[in-house]
């Protein structure tokens, strides 16, 4: 059977004219921030990949059809729908076959980004291991996917919900290159620093763009992932938001909540108690990356 994938306009003129593309996921849109600041960044985010030059392409799966950037009023419908299913490798196909609606998580748009071509994908934050995964084994799909896909993933570090040294510890044994952006430390999503050292440090889009295409001259399966430090006006310090985080972690455990819902339970409920400050500060480092993934994306297409 062929598969069925859908372009948008945009994205169509972009890959007919070999211009830069940078891939942009669903599930932060509908799992991951309220209405209507969700439909408001998701539309920012494009306008600020365009603005840094390169075609925005944000993936999700409606009615069954994979579709490689949306339509304005396809991009309004997904921020306002109920009952969008969290898709990841996983389950992809079976959206897909049944004819659903899913918002595509960073594994998921890792695959839909390779299928159409594009090597650069910004996002907010990666999943990981959590906090108590040696005995629930809740490590997230993000992680396996970056091993075997070859898409540079541009993000502000691991959600510090997650247990970060574990998270880091498994990226190591998978072989994905860690790059954190011009710091020796990484960041860690709501903060720039994580106080983990860096696996690897790079200062410009351009050295990052060197060494996915030495990835692939070498033949190595899978990607990059590049943290981003989150810029100094949005942050909120790792102190201020651990007993945030470790309050959230609590009432989840109490709850029974598990498996897919884990994050987007805990991002809510930290929204809520930060007084939508985590909100803001997500805004901040999902336009931050997207800025750095257009130049990245601007940096392969120049040297094609
Ligand atoms: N970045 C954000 N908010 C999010 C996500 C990323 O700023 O909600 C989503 C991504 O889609 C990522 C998912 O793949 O969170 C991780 O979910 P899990 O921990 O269940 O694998």
């Amino acid at each position: 059977m062929s598969l069925p994938i859908h372009f948008s306009a945009e994205v169509a003129e972009a890959r007919a004219n070999r211009q830069a593309l940078v891939a942009l996921e669903s599930t932060i849109i509908t799992h991951g921030m309220p209405w209507p600041q969700n439909l408001e960044t998701a539309q920012q985010v494009e306008q600020t990949v365009r603005q840094a030059g390169a075609t925005p392409a944000t993936i999700a799966i409606l009615a069954g059809r994979l579709h490689v950037g949306l339509e304005a009023e396809e991009l309004e419908a997904l921020a306002q729908a109920k009952d969008v299913a969290k898709v990841s490798r996983a389950d992809l196909a079976v959206c897909m076959a049944r004819g659903g609606n899913g918002a595509t998580t960073v594994a998921a748009t890792m695959i839909a980004a390779h299928l159409a071509g594009i090597e650069v994908f910004a996002t907010g934050g990666i999943g990981g291991v959590h906090k108590g995964a040696e005995t629930s084994f809740d490590i997230s799909a993000d992680l396996q996917e970056l091993a075997q896909t070859p898409v540079t993933v541009v993000c502000a570090g691991a959600k510090a919900i997650l247990d970060l040294p574990k998270t880091f510890e498994v990226l190591e044994t998978l072989g994905v290159p860690v790059i954190a952006l011009g710091q020796d430390v990484l960041p860690a999503f709501w903060s720039a620093r994580s106080g983990l050292a860096a696996p690897l440090r790079m200062d410009s889009a351009d050295e990052i763009a060197d060494a996915m295409r030495m990835r692939r001259a070498l033949g190595l399966p899978g990607g990059q992932l590049v943290a981003n430090p989150i810029p100094a006006e949005a942050e909120i310090s790792a102190d201020a938001l651990a007993p945030v985080i470790a309050q959230a972690q609590a009432e989840a455990d109490a709850a029974g909540v598990s498996a897919k819902a884990v994050t987007p339970f805990l991002l809510q409920r930290i929204f809520e108690l930060t007084e939508g400050r985590s909100l803001e500060a997500n805004i901040g480092l999902v336009l931050n990356n997207a800025r750095l993934a257009a130049a990245i994306a601007g940096c392969l297409a120049s040297k094609q």
